[in-house]
C-alpha cells in the first residue's frame, strides 16, 4: 500500500457537490482507501486571474494501485465529472492532481512527483496542512511553507460547503436553551414531534450513539431504517456498529454505492451531534417554547443559517442549513 497526498479544485458549476462526488469516486476505486479529506476552502485564482473562484481541498488515500494506474484512475474521474481540457490553468468543473506519494518520484511528462508548485500555491498548502502539517517537502514542513509571506499573502478562506463525502442532516427537539435531554432521557415527548421525526427518518439511515440506541423502545433499532451505531465497545448484530469516522465513512461508503438516495441522518445524543456537526449540510430542529432544566444540549448553531420554520401545535420545525462563507470577492 502506498499513501498518496491529492489536491482537488473546481471552479466550474456546483463546485462543492462535484469535490464530494470526486471523493466518493475515490471511495469506491479497487485496492484505495480514503484515509481523510481537509475541509473544503474558496481561494482566489492563481495563474490565471479572469476566471471564477476555486473551491479547492485535499485529500489523503492509501492505495495498493501503482501510481501511474492510480494516476489514470483519477483521470477517469476528472473525465467522467464533465473535465473538458482547454487552456492551461483554465476554469474546469474539477481538476485532481498528484502532490505527494510514499516512497515514490516521477518526472516524466505524464507524472511529477512531488508536484512542481506543490510549496507556491496557497490552495494546496493550507488544505494539505490538515492533513500532513509535518510533512517534509523541499526542505520544509508543510506547516512551514504555510508561513511564507509568498503564502499568507495569496487569498483563502474555508468555504461554507461542508467537506464530508457524505453529508450528514442532524435531526433534535430542543429547548429554548437547545438542551435536548435529562438524565437520559428526552425532555419533552410531543404526538407531533415523533410524526416528524418518522417521517424525516424512515426508509432513510439513522446514526445514533449507544446510549441513544438503549434509550429507544425496547432497546432495540428502529425499524424500517438502516441503524448504525457509533461505539467503541458496543457489541450487536441487530445495528451496524462503527467504531471510529473512518469507519463510519466506509459504511456509508457502501450504502451510498449500491442504494445513492438513502439519507445519512444523525439522531443523537449530544456527544454524537457534537462530533457529527462539522458534517453536517443541515439541521432539523423542533422548537419546544420554555426551558426544562436539560443537562445534555445540541451544539452552537452558529455556522448555520435559518432556511425554513413552520409552526404547528406549538412547536417549531425549523431548517437550518450551513451559512454561506464570508467570502471575498476574488481579485481581477
Ligand atoms: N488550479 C489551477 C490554476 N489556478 N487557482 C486556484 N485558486 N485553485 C486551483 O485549483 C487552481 C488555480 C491549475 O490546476
Ligand atoms: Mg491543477
Ligand atoms: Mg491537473
Amino acid at each position: 500500500m502506498m499513501k498518496i497526498y491529492l489536491s482537488l479544485g473546481a471552479n466550474l458549476g456546483s463546485r462543492g457537490e462535484t469535490l464530494r462526488e470526486a471523493l466518493r469516486r475515490i471511495v469506491a476505486l479497487p485496492r484505495t482507501k480514503l484515509l481523510g479529506n481537509a475541509r473544503f476552502y474558496e481561494t482566489a485564482p492563481w495563474g490565471k486571474l479572469d476566471q471564477p473562484a476555486f473551491i479547492n481541498t485535499a485529500a489523503a488515500v492509501e492505495t495498493a494501485l501503482p501510481p501511474l494506474d492510480f494516476l489514470h484512475a483519477v483521470q477517469q474521474i476528472e473525465y467522467d465529472l464533465g473535465r473538458v481540457r482547454h487552456e492551461h490553468w483554465g476554469a474546469r468543473t474539477i481538476d485532481i492532481d498528484l502532490l505527494w506519494a510514499e516512497g515514490f518520484t516521477s518526472d516524466t511528462e505524464e507524472l511529477r512527483l512531488p508536484h512542481p508548485y506543490l510549496t507556491e500555491r496557497a490552495f494546496v498548502l493550507r488544505p494539505l496542512q490538515e492533513l500532513a502539517p509535518d510533512l517534509v517537502v523541499k526542505g520544509r514542513t508543510i506547516a512551514a511553507w504555510c508561513q511564507q509571506a509568498e503564502i499568507r499573502q495569496q487569498e483563502i478562506a474555508l468555504a461554507a460547503e461542508v467537506s464530508a463525502p457524505y453529508p450528514l442532516s442532524l435531526i433534535a427537539c430542543v429547548d429554548a436553551k437547545l438542551g435536548i435531554g435529562r438524565q437520559g432521557k428526552l425532555l419533552v415527548h410531543s404526538k407531533e414531534d415523533m410524526a416528524h421525526f418518522r417521517q424525516e427518518t424512515l426508509g432513510q439511515v439513522v446514526i445514533m450513539g449507544r446510549r441513544t440506541l438503549e434509550s429507544l423502545p425496547g432497546g432495540r433499532p428502529l425499524s424500517e431504517r438502516v441503524n448504525i451505531v457509533l461505539s467503541r465497545s458496543l457489541q450487536r448484530d441487530d445495528v451496524l456498529v462503527c467504531r471510529s469516522l473512518e469507519d463510519l465513512w466506509g459504511v456509508l461508503g457502501k450504502i451510498h454505492l449500491e442504494e445513492s438516495d438513502r439519507r445519512f441522518i444523525c439522531i443523537g445524543g449530544g456527544e454524537i451531534y457534537r462530533l457529527l456537526l462539522p458534517y453536517a449540510k443541515e439541521l432539523l430542529l423542533t422548537e419546544v417554547a420554555g426551558e426544562f432544566a436539560a443537562d445534555t444540549f445540541f451544539p452552537s448553531l452558529t455556522e448555520f443559517l435559518k432556511a425554513s420554520r413552520e409552526e404547528r401545535c406549538g412547536l417549531a420545525f425549523v431548517r437550518y442549513v450551513r451559512a454561506g462563507a464570508d467570502c471575498f470577492s476574488p481579485r481581477r
